[in-house]
């Protein structure tokens, strides 16, 4: 049967089991928005800006775990898309985007609405195509699916040219996977190298799991469980690693890095075998690769994508795979070898890790008059049974949340990690809800943050998503007020917001429900009840303490063991100077 490009696009889409594609029309996709009204496969979600309509593709990938689908027009369609495209990137989401672009004659002359696609998402996609022959179209979008979603995911950019989804050809999709012959992703691990790496952990005396974003993507939560808890080693997850193991069980350490917890920052300076997994070494993590080096330890890194390792801390036993694959298949030759740690190296180690978390760096004073931002946090988690799926936007907020909340599986923490794209948090919540309408989806904003996407309370509104936000607002673009206090000596160089909106007022124009919350006795009954509204769409305007910093803290080339820490653990040290707290007596170099 002849069909028009546009329809074959869309037969396509449908072949791969798309259930929603989020996008925004225009004159290049003009048929193609024909072709879904007429053909009806699947549910198209009209966003207000192009950059939400990536995000919230995006965030269908992260919580389904399936590749998430935008469309867009030309010119300035596509340029919007660009911040969406760059987030999935630099986060390593599985996505194709469609780009209408101008018929191919067209091409090169500056015609109305042309942008060079290819050419500007070049450096923020895992691959993409222009497609000018209709002939190529069912195939390109079959190669654009599977290169997403296999080896180290990513977004994959069509752009297709009018004339093409005006052209008509007979359809036929093919069935099998599509050979290309320059990508040949590496899934199962080395097996020597996998024995050199198992025999290496049994000699730790300090022995340590680090695992990332790769393990959620790679849906390997279950084999981390497995051999995180059958070794019987502390463990301690990256930002985007948050979830892949239950944060309530005694093994986790919290997250490390810039903001991570006391003990596993220690952990990971003072570990002497260290199990990277599905981790990238980010410069948020190990700080400067120079001071992470300082205390002698061996490296095992365990990532598919071979350009990740040694890139910037130089790895002992590099193993290329995919991490399910490579953590069963070590955890059986741990096994099969009857491998065991010198249990009392271990305990040892056990012991000095609980004195560091025994120094308890999260706690906190909840203040009589003023809420403070991590109280909210913690409410929530309470009163979510830790099971909402969370989604945040980039700040102090995002860190509180990814410090108070304590995600007990993949899946369930949404947030820009690589780029910091603030904005996301809203059409985050949005793709989250409609990938699992079964949840809770709370958004953690800040209310500088929540004005980058403002607009999607209007979408939020015509597809019924009943979505809570929980904006922090304190009035401040508090991270970066916070590097001003501590950095800057506290020159607060444009970060106050002198006009705000009315944010309940705001929410109810567009149909939803608005509540204001001044009062910390006030903050759990306001969660109860904006919960408790299962149908609607919930605005929570927390106005928190103005001044709140996200600790423990290492500065800009700081080692991990020269946290600022909080208050509280301030108090018992000689040296409070809040610029150079360096935290070096429980070092392990110290401890005999
Ligand atoms: C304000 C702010 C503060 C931040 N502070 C911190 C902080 O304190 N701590 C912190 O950790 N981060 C922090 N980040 C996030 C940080 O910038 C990085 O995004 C994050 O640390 C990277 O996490 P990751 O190493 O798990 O890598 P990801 O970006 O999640 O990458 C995943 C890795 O897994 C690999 N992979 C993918 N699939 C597989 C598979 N199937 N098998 C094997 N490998 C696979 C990929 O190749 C990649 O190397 C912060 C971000 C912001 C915006
Ligand atoms: C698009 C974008 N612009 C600028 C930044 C730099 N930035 C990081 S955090 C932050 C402040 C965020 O303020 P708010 O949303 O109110 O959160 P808070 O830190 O106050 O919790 C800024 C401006 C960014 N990450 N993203
Ligand atoms: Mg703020």
């Amino acid at each position: 049967m002849q069909l028009s490009g546009a329809q074959i696009l869309v037969q396509s889409l449908k072949a791969e089991g798309v259930e929603y594609v989020f996008g925004y029309p225009g004159g290049a996709v003009l048929e193609i928005y024909d072709a879904l009204f007429q053909l009806n496969k699947f549910q198209h979600i009209l966003v207000r800006h192009e950059q939400a309509a990536v995000h919230a593709a995006d965030a269908y990938a992260r919580t389904s775990g399936k590749v998430g689908v935008a469309l867009v027009t030309s010119g300035p369609g596509a340029t919007n898309a660009i911040t969406g495209i760059a987030t999935a990137y630099t986060d390593s989401i599985p996505m194709v985007i469609i780009s209408g672009q101008v018929a191919t004659p067209m091409i090169g002359s500056d015609a109305f609405q042309e942008i060079d696609m290819v050419g500007i998402s070049r450096p923020c996609v895992k691959h993409n195509f222009l497609v000018t022959d209709i002939a190529e179209l069912a195939v390109t979008i079959k190669k654009a699916f599977q290169i997403a979603q296999s080896g180290r995911p990513g977004p994959v950019v069509v752009d297709v040219a009018k004339d093409v989804t005006q052209a008509t050809a007979k359809f036929s999709y093919p069935q099998e996977e599509v050979f290309i012959r320059s990508y040949q992703p590496v899934t199962q691990g080395h097996a020597g190298q996998m024995k050199k790496a198992v025999q290496m952990l049994a000699a730790a005396k300090r022995p340590l799991v680090y695992f990332g974003g790769g393990v959620t993507l790679g849906n390997a939560s279950a084999e981390l469980t497995d051999f995180v808890q059958t070794l019987g080693v502390p463990c301690t997850a990256t930002l985007m690693g948050l979830g892949a193991y239950p944060s309530s069980n005694r093994q986790f350490l919290g997250m490390l890095g810039m903001h991570g917890t006391y003990e596993a920052n220690l952990a990971m300076q003072n570990a002497d075998v260290i199990v990277a997994v599905g981790a990238r070494f980010d410069d948020r993590v190990v700080s400067v690769p120079a001071k992470f080096a300082e205390t002698p330890k061996k490296i095992i890194h365990i990532d598919i994508d071979p350009s990740v390792i040694s890139k910037r801390v130089k790895a002992d036993v590099p193993i290329v795979g995919d991490v399910k694959h490579v953590l069963a298949e070590m955890l059986a030759i741990w096994k099969k070898q009857s491998l065991m740690f010198n249990s009392s190296h271990l305990e040892k180690w056990w012991q000095t890790i609980e004195h560091w978390r025994s120094r308890d760096c999260l706690w906190f004073e909840p203040k009589s008059d003023v809420i403070l931002p991590q109280q909210v946090v913690q409410t929530l988690a309470r009163v979510t049974n830790n099971d909402a799926i969370i989604t945040s936007d980039v700040g102090q907020h995002q860190m509180f949340a990814a410090q108070y909340y304590p995600f007990e599986r993949p899946r369930q923490w949404l947030n820009s990690g690589g780029l910091g794209t603030m904005g996301v948090g809203l059409p985050y919540a949005m793709g989250a809800y409609l990938a699992d309408p079964s949840k809770d989806v709370c958004c953690i904003t800040g209310e500088g943050s929540i004005q980058m996407n403002i607009q999607e309370l209007s979408t939020c509104f015509q597809y019924k998503l009943p979505v809570k936000v929980i904006c922090l607002n304190n009035g401040y673009l508090g991270m970066v007020r916070q590097w001003q206090e501590l950095y800057y000596s506290n020159r607060e160089s444009e970060t106050y917001f002198d006009s705000l909106p009315d944010f309940v007022k705001l929410a109810e124009a567009y149909g939803h429900v608005g509540m204001r919350i001044h009062k910390p006795e006030d903050v759990e009954g306001a969660l109860k009840e904006a919960l408790a509204l299962k149908d609607r769409f919930v605005f929570l305007d927390f106005i928190t303490d103005q001044k709140q910093n996200v600790f423990p803290m290492v500065g800009n080339g700081k080692g991990l063991y020269e946290m600022v820490l909080p208050p509280h653990m301030r108090e018992t040290k000689a040296d409070s100077d809040v610029n150079d707290v360096n935290d070096r007596d429980y070092d392990i170099r110290s401890v005999p």
